[in-house]
C-alpha cells in the first residue's frame, strides 16, 4: 500500500511536468495539441517515468534533475500505444478505458499525434544538455540509447516481428524477441537513462541494466498469465484450447505452472541485481513485487 502511494505521488509529479511541457490545447493548430493531451492524460500508470526516476535516485540523483527524460519516456510509450491501436495495426476501440485516439480525432490526426509525441520526446531530451550540471556527452549517450530502444532494434523491431508472425506458430525464441523489444526495451532505456544522467559508474549501470532486463521479462510473463487467466475465466476452457488462448504467450508455450515459475525466477533475479544499492533501491524492489503480484 505504501508502495502504491509512492507510485501515485511520483505519477502526480510526472503529470504536472507533462502538463508544463506539452503545449496548451489552445495552441495552433489546436486539434493536434488536443489529440496529444488526450492520450497523454488518459490515465497511464507512469511506470517508465517512475523507473527512470527511481534509477536516478538509486545512484544518488534526484527526480527534479531527470524529469524531462522521465517525461520523454512516457511520450514515446504513449506514441507507441496510439499507433498500436490504429486500424492498420491492432484496430482497437478502447485504451486505458477510453475511446482510442483515432476513434476521437480520426486516423490522420492519431498518426500525427503519435509522431508529434515521439518527436517531442527528443526535444525534451536535447534540452537536458547543460541543465543542472548534466554533461552534454551523457545526454547524447542517453539519446542514442533511447533511439535504439524506440527504433528497429527495439519497439519497432518487436512490433514488426509481432505483425509478420500473426496467425503463425512461433517458437520460444521469437516470443522472447517480441517481448524483449516491445515491452522490455523501454523499461531498459528508462532505467539506464536515469542512471546515466545521474552519474552512475559502469558497475552501477551494469547492475541496473540487469535489473531492467529481468524486470521486463517478469512484467511480460505476468501480463501473459493474467491475459490467459482472464480468458479462462470468460470461456471456462484450459490454456491453448481455443483460438485466443492459442496465441503465443508464455503459458501457451510453457504451460501455466512453468510460466509462474519463470515469472518468479525473473523477479528474483531482478531483486538480486539490486543488492549493491541497499535501501536506495527500495522503490525498484517494491516495483518488481507489485508487477508480479498484480491481479490485472
Ligand atoms: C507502434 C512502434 C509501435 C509499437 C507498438 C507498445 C506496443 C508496440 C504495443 C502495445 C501493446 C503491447 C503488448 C505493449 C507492450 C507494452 C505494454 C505492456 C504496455 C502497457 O504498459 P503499461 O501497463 O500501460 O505501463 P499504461 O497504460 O499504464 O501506461
Amino acid at each position: 500500500m505504501e508502495f502504491l502511494n509512492e507510485l501515485k505521488k511520483i505519477a502526480g509529479q510526472v503529470d504536472a511536468a507533462l502538463n508544463r511541457y506539452l503545449l496548451p490545447e489552445s495552441s495552433c493548430p489546436e486539434i493536434i495539441h488536443r489529440a496529444m493531451r488526450y492520450s497523454i492524460f488518459a490515465g497511464g500508470k507512469r511506470l517508465r517515468p517512475a523507473m527512470l526516476i527511481a534509477a536516478a535516485e538509486a545512484v544518488g540523483g534526484s527526480a527534479d534533475k531527470v524529469m524531462p527524460a522521465a517525461c520523454a519516456l512516457e511520450l514515446i510509450h504513449t506514441y507507441s500505444l496510439i499507433h498500436d491501436d490504429l486500424p492498420s495495426m491492432d484496430d482497437d476501440d478502447y485504451r486505458r478505458g477510453k475511446p482510442t485516439n483515432h476513434k476521437v480525432f480520426g486516423e490522420a490526426m492519431a498518426i500525427l499525434a503519435g509522431d508529434a509525441l515521439l518527436t517531442m520526446s527528443f526535444q525534451l531530451l536535447a534540452g537536458l544538455s547543460g541543465r543542472n550540471g548534466i554533461a552534454p556527452a551523457d545526454v547524447v549517450r542517453v539519446i542514442a540509447d533511447i533511439s535504439a530502444a524506440a527504433g528497429t532494434t527495439g519497439l519497432i523491431g518487436g512490433q514488426v516481428v509481432d505483425i509478420v508472425s500473426a496467425n503463425q506458430e512461433i517458437d520460444a525464441g521469437t516470443l522472447e524477441y517480441i517481448h524483449t523489444k516491445k515491452t522490455g526495451a523501454l523499461f531498459r532505456a528508462a532505467i539506464r537513462s536515469g542512471a546515466v544522467l545521474s552519474g552512475a559508474d559502469d558497475e552501477e549501470l551494469k547492475s541496473l541494466t540487469n535489473y531492467a532486463e529481468h524486470f521486463g521479462l517478469a512484467f511480460q510473463i505476468t501480463d501473459d498469465i493474467l491475459d490467459v487467466a482472464g480468458d479462462m475465466q470468460k470461456t471456462g476452457k484450459p490454456v491453448g484450447s481455443d483460438e485466443k488462448n492459442n496465441k503465443a504467450t508464455y503459458p501457451a508455450l510453457y504451460g501455466l505452472e512453468e510460466a509462474y515459475r519463470l515469472a518468479g525466477y525473473s523477479a528474483e533475479q531482478a531483486l538480486y541485481a539490486l543488492e549493491p544499492f541497499g535501501e536506495k533501491a527500495n522503490f525498484l524492489k517494491e516495483l518488481v513485487k507489485f508487477v508480479v503480484n498484480r491481479d490485472h
